[in-house]
């Protein structure tokens, strides 16, 4: 195995006085963004008003917890969809379904989505995310964009490892970011390599009742996981994870997770974990089955790599997977194939945390490291099977041949990419045409905010030379984004009519309030361009409670008619729902405040919007 510590430490150097070197690119920056504004490039990426775009962008919003689509090529926005955080614009949080599924947390941290799979291709039902700021997953609806599940994961702080998913979503899988012991109870730092644990989680989707489920868990040990990757075709029982602090620091990471000179692949079969659960080979750890890759042998493989990788990505043939070191200036293939032979002739060089060493010799195919190219996070893939790798430092995509290792391309983003993401990207037959560099510094490339800037995407061409032919902002942060043919997605335009629900109202008359002591049930109705509350009122658009009350407002949008959404409302109450077309939501909250409070529909529907109003009348309690 090479040395990587003297280029690393200049690295290190070099990660650290990144920001500064900006200055150098701004000039070529310009020249660059001058000749891409040529009339070719703007006629491919604009998409006349009646058509539509090609794909579908979903770019991880971070920390503001949120999904943001795109249309590509046009680089549009157009929906930013809620997932980990309360929303008012869509009363996301609010509703009943939506609070219960936030579990009391307020924010959420979303690095990467990932798309349902059938054969290893997109199949544009579902999509997935994780939460590394409160160690919950996801999953959304293709149909509605709108999040049906959302768990939250035991054992474990931070799956940013996630989410991937097998081949025909058999599993999501959520390594960690953070070991924290078992149970996330009460150790010492001192006993960190005893007591603490990286634990990764296999998550099973169940379509018909849409729910997330914890199958299995696995105690890795208490190193951090980064990033991951599903096997593919002859790979596709298996999965790949980067780690970093091997080391097993416990303070000063910058310094103390970067000694070793290598850290580790962790290389595993899901189908066998899947047995071993079966033949009862776990432990009850918090009534999740635990299973102990020390204990429980012949599974779970570690192979060693250039110190604290980053990505990890699988070719789209299965039969690669490149590692990239951020902090040593080289992608690294290795072979699948050499894997399994390794493991099956039990060709290690010993074990850490009980788990065996494959040899790297024997699993490394090539060492690639294009000129002066810096800081490789993340790779995908073309077409033909061609890799293009986002280089942080040196704030460049560049494109070369996995098989050969040969540099075929290369081209400057403004600035700093931590990922890219290429057209059906992740699958086994990438489209090519398009990339998309997500940037992590916007720096000089829309009009001033202030001091704090947004993040940029740039869509470049790579159907010949490469080339940057578009950008957008995008606020906070596409940590990674996948993007899908658009039409693969199939969305419904109405809620279709649900007979035996019983908390919809699809009739005026039957518009009622029911009082049961101090609990007030409404069954109501928006529709263009009124409430009803109760048809047979004096007044149908009031609610009159009582101070103290326990209300609760089930509202049915009866306008079966793209795009007529209503707003629900209550001035000073500090609540707002929206009932889509055809769609039944509820709002449950206490009378705490006596008053008369204006209510009024919060989306505007039609040119009596402003008339779509009505009174909550709460009566003091004395
Ligand atoms: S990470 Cu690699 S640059 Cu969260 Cu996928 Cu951001
Ligand atoms: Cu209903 Cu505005």
């Amino acid at each position: 195995m090479k040395k990587w510590i003297p280029i690393a430490s200049g690295l290190l150097a070099g990660f650290v006085a990144a920001t500064i070197s900006f200055a150098d690119f701004s000039k070529s920056t310009n020249t660059e963004v001058a000749s891409s504004s040529t009339k070719s490039a703007a006629e491919k990426v604009y998409v006349p008003f009646g058509e539509k775009d090609d794909y579908y962008l979903f770019a991880s919003g971070g920390h503001s917890g949120q999904m943001f689509i795109y249309g590509v090529p046009s680089m549009r926005h157009i929906r930013t969809v809620p997932v980990f955080s309360p929303d008012s614009a869509t009363g996301y949080g609010f509703d009943e379904h939506s609070k219960e599924m936030m579990g009391g947390y307020t924010w959420g941290d979303l690095h990467h989505p990932a798309f349902s799979e059938t054969n290893g291709d997109y199949d544009g039902k579902y999509m997935f995310a994780t939460d590394v700021g409160n160690s919950r997953a996801a999953v959304m609806n293709l149909e509605t964009f709108t999040v049906k599940d959302i768990i939250e994961v035991p054992n474990t702080s931070g799956p940013h490892c996630a989410a991937f998913v097998t081949e025909n979503t058999e599993y999501m899988f959520l390594p960690t970011r953070f070991a924290v012991p078992l149970g996330s109870e009460y150790k010492s730092l001192d006993e960190y390599s005893e007591q603490y644990r990286g634990v990764m989680s296999a998550v099973t989707f169940d379509q018909n009742s849409e729910k997330l489920n914890i199958a299995y868990q696995v105690a890795l040990p208490p190193w951090s996981y980064d990033l991951s990757d599903a096997g593919k075709k002859i790979s596709k029982d298996w999965a790949v994870l980067t780690t970093y602090n091997t080391e097993e620091a416990t303070t000063n990471l910058e310094i103390n997770a970067s000694q070793a000179d290598r850290d580790f692949i962790v290389l595993f079969n899901w189908k066998e974990l899947e047995q071993m659960v079966k033949d009862g080979k776990y432990e009850d750890v918090g009534g999740q089955k635990m299973i102990f890759p020390e204990k429980q042998k012949g599974v779970i493989y570690l192979i060693p790599v250039a110190k604290s990788p980053h990505g990890v990505d699988v070719t789209p043939d299965g039969k690669h997977f490149i590692a990239s070191g951020k902090l040593a200036p080289a992608m690294t293939v290795f072979s699948f194939e050499k894997a399994f032979e390794a493991v099956e002739k039990g060709d290690f060089a010993g074990e850490r945390n009980g788990i065996p060493i494959i040899k790297y010799e024997s699993v490394m195919e090539r060492e690639v490291n294009p000129e002066n190219a810096l800081g490789p996070l993340h790779t995908q893939f073309d077409d033909k099977g061609m890799a293009y790798t986002t280089m942080f430092i040196s704030s460049e995509v560049v494109k070369w041949d996995p098989n050969t290792g040969e540099t075929l391309d290369r081209v400057p983003v403004q600035y700093s990419p931590g990922h890219s993401v290429a057209a059906e990207g992740d699958t086994v037959a990438p489209d090519g045409q398009w990339l998309i560099a997500l940037n992590k510094i916007a720096k000089d490339s829309y009009l001033s905010v202030g001091p704090s800037h947004p993040e940029s995407m740039q869509l470049i061409d790579i159907s010949g030379k490469m080339k940057v032919i578009q950008s957008s902002p995008v606020n906070p942060e596409p940590h990674y984004a996948q993007m899908i043919k658009a039409d693969k997605i199939k969305t419904i335009e109405v809620y279709p009519k649900n007979e035996k629900n019983e908390l919809a109202t699809y009739k005026q008359e039957d518009a009622k309030i029911v009082r049961n002591r101090n609990k007030v049930d409404v069954y109501g109705i928006a529709m263009r361009s009124k409430f009803i509350f109760d048809a047979k009122a004096k007044r149908p658009d009031v609610i009159e409670v009582n101070e103290g009350d326990e209300v609760t407002i089930h509202l049915t949008n009866i306008d079966f008619d793209e795009d007529i959404t209503h707003g629900f409302a209550i001035n000073s109450y500090d609540l707002n729902i929206e009932v889509q077309p055809g769609q039944t939501n509820t709002i449950k909250f206490t009378a705490d405040k006596a008053g008369t409070f204006p209510l009024y529909c919060t989306n505007f529907c039609s040119a009596l919007h402003q008339e779509m109003t009505g009174y909550f009348l709460v009566k003091p309690k004395n």
